[in-house]
């Protein structure tokens, strides 16, 4: 059966229009554009790919770019299939950027979420107890206080090397885009006086700086002794919590986030950005004199491991934040020796929880600076953009994304998005419309263009996914409980296919269909602060588009 694969959200009216046609026609086809009362509005001629490696599907593309009319409840039909329908305009996707960022309040830990704030997603506050949190035996023998922060994603670990990146790119994003000092959240802070989206990174930001240990260095993570089962709501969960080891990664993690914050709360906050900043400097030295303190991959019980034992790039971003902060000649020479600073970063993705030298190079080439050498930087990151537009070009679904031998990532759909911030970035730089372009034809995938004809963001588009892994949004188990709330992004097709649901449902799938709306896949669909993060990102760069 054909179908015919739309950004089930809209298309702005200045932007490229194009949809993918999944047929076993091999000549061109007859599409057709059918307005909300289905006149034809325009017409075409299908252009045949072949074969997608990405989904295994034959293919054509539908352009329909030349089509310049505003409306609602538009329809492509070709092959007989017709598509979802959806809207062309301008400020299509302000309520993308809003559902998005509000997102994080409902993942808070250790705070009362408002039913007056969220209504269906009221709750009582959850782990109260992470004020008062021991060390587990080969952690250390002190407690500390860490209340507060985000839950990581579906279980209720709390862990700094994802919180570091989340933070990081919600603040590049206030740092770099426009407008997102007046985005309204409906926080419990809100009217204080402080950007809202300020307000709810704080709640993690002072959560990292309670991560400290006596020594200097951070602990990497805190979470139950145990894994505990779907659903258990944060207040339920009947499971000791532990301090899990120092890390290098942690340390460093707090070192860059502390130092940008720094930079950005100081307009709003300096007593505030004085804190931060020494704890940030306290960090990078305490990492340095602890390099390779790891974390490692087999500390799976209770929480993921966020393994990592190549912290350069850590350090490399860390030495960033803290010279784009303060300028300071010792971080520009930690900067400029690091091999990463000239080394190619813009790999099959460009950064994540794990590899952070291509955020550090999107930092220093936006943030006004002095280094020598910064055409250099720039340059670096526009040669990384055309590498993902040329990938992105050569796909039928325009994907920016092509895992080699066509193993998709945990976690793919933050990928997708993160090398579309590369792109995002270099038009920022250039201000060449083919990056521009790429951005929005990008995004057509997270919100139905693909071969799942499927929006990866609950509530947004017409059939979406809404049963991403979650203790607490497990409405799929048990009906009194809610939905994951519009606006959380599902972690995409994975290839490693790791739980069982996935195993028995999508073995032997090719790429693009290693994915399943169900809450039990917690390898292909959960939801996760550090992947609705690079969503806010790019939601608020297509926002400002228009
Ligand atoms: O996002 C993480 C992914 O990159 C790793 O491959 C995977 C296995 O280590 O873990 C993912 O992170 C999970 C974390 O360990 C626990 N909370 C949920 C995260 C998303 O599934």
């Amino acid at each position: 059966m054909s179908v015919v694969a739309v950004n089930q959200v809209g298309y702005l009216l200045s932007g490229p229009k194009r949809a993918t046609l999944a047929t076993a026609a091999v000549e061109p086809l007859t599409w057709r554009l059918a307005d909300d009362r289905g006149r034809i509005v325009a017409d075409g001629t299908t252009a045949p790919h072949g074969t997608d490696i990405s989904s295994g599907q034959n293919v054509h593309t539908i352009d329909f770019s030349t089509h310049q009319r505003p409306g609602t409840g538009f329809t492509l039909t070709a092959d007989g299939a017709t598509s979802h329908p959806f809207r062309i305009g301008t400020g299509l996707y302000r309520p993308l950027l809003t559902d998005a960022m509000r997102f994080f309040y409902c993942q808070r830990s250790g705070i009362e979420i408002r039913e007056d704030l969220r209504p269906g997603y009221g709750r009582p506050a959850g782990h109260l107890g992470d004020r008062d949190v021991p060390c587990a035996p080969d952690a250390g023998d002190h407690r500390l206080d860490v209340r507060g922060g985000w839950y990581d994603a579906g279980d209720q670990g709390k862990y700094v090397v994802n919180g570091g990146i989340t933070v990081w790119q919600l603040l590049h994003a206030f740092e770099h885009r426009g407008g997102l000092d007046q985005l309204p959240l409906d926080l419990p802070e809100s009217g204080n006086g402080v950007p809202d989206l300020l307000n709810e990174v704080r709640w993690e930001l002072d959560f990292l700086l309670r991560m400290r240990a006596p020594s200097g260095l951070v602990h990497h993570k805190m979470h139950d002794l145990e894994w505990t089962g779907l659903p258990t709501l944060p207040h339920l969960d009947p499971q000791p919590r532990v301090l899990r080891p120092v890390s290098t990664a942690a340390t460093l993690n707090l070192a860059a986030v502390a130092a940008q914050a720094s930079r950005i709360y100081r307009k709003y906050d300096a007593d505030y950005a004085d804190r931060l900043l020494a704890a940030a400097r306290d960090a990078f030295t305490a990492a340095g004199t602890h390099p390779i303190r790891y974390a490692p991959v087999a500390d799976t019980i209770g929480g993921g491991p966020y393994d990592d034992d190549d912290v350069g790039d850590e350090f490399y971003w860390a030495a960033v934040e803290l010279f784009l902060t303060t300028g300071e000649p010792e971080y520009a020479d930690a900067v400029t020796a690091s091999p990463l600073h000239t080394a190619d970063v813009f790999g099959t993705y460009a950064f994540d929880w794990a590899a952070t030298a291509a955020a550090a190079r999107l930092a220093l080439a936006l943030t006004p600076n002095e280094l020598p050498g910064l055409d250099d930087v720039r340059a670096s990151v526009v040669a990384g953009a055309d590498r993902y537009l040329a990938i992105q070009r050569a796909h039928p679904y325009a994907v920016a994304y092509a895992p080699p031998g066509n193993q998709w990532h945990w976690g793919s759909n933050s990928m997708v998005l993160n090398n579309l911030v590369v792109l995002a970035v270099a038009y920022d730089l250039t201000g060449e419309a083919r990056y521009r372009d790429g951005v929005l034809e990008g995004l057509d995938y997270i919100l139905g263009r693909n071969a799942l004809n499927l929006s990866y963001v609950t509530g947004h588009g017409t059939d979406y996914a809404e049963n991403q892994h979650s203790r607490w949004y497990a409405h799929q188990l048990d009906p009194s409980l809610p939905h994951p709330p519009k606006g959380t992004l599902a972690g995409g097709p994975n290839s490693g296919l790791q739980d069982e649901v996935a195993q028995a449902r999508l073995a032997g799938r090719v790429g693009q269909f290693c994915y399943v709306d169900d809450i039990r896949s917690w390898s292909t669909n959960e939801l996760t602060i550090n992947w609705n993060a690079p969503l806010v990102w790019i939601a608020a760069f297509v926002t400002e588009l228009g």
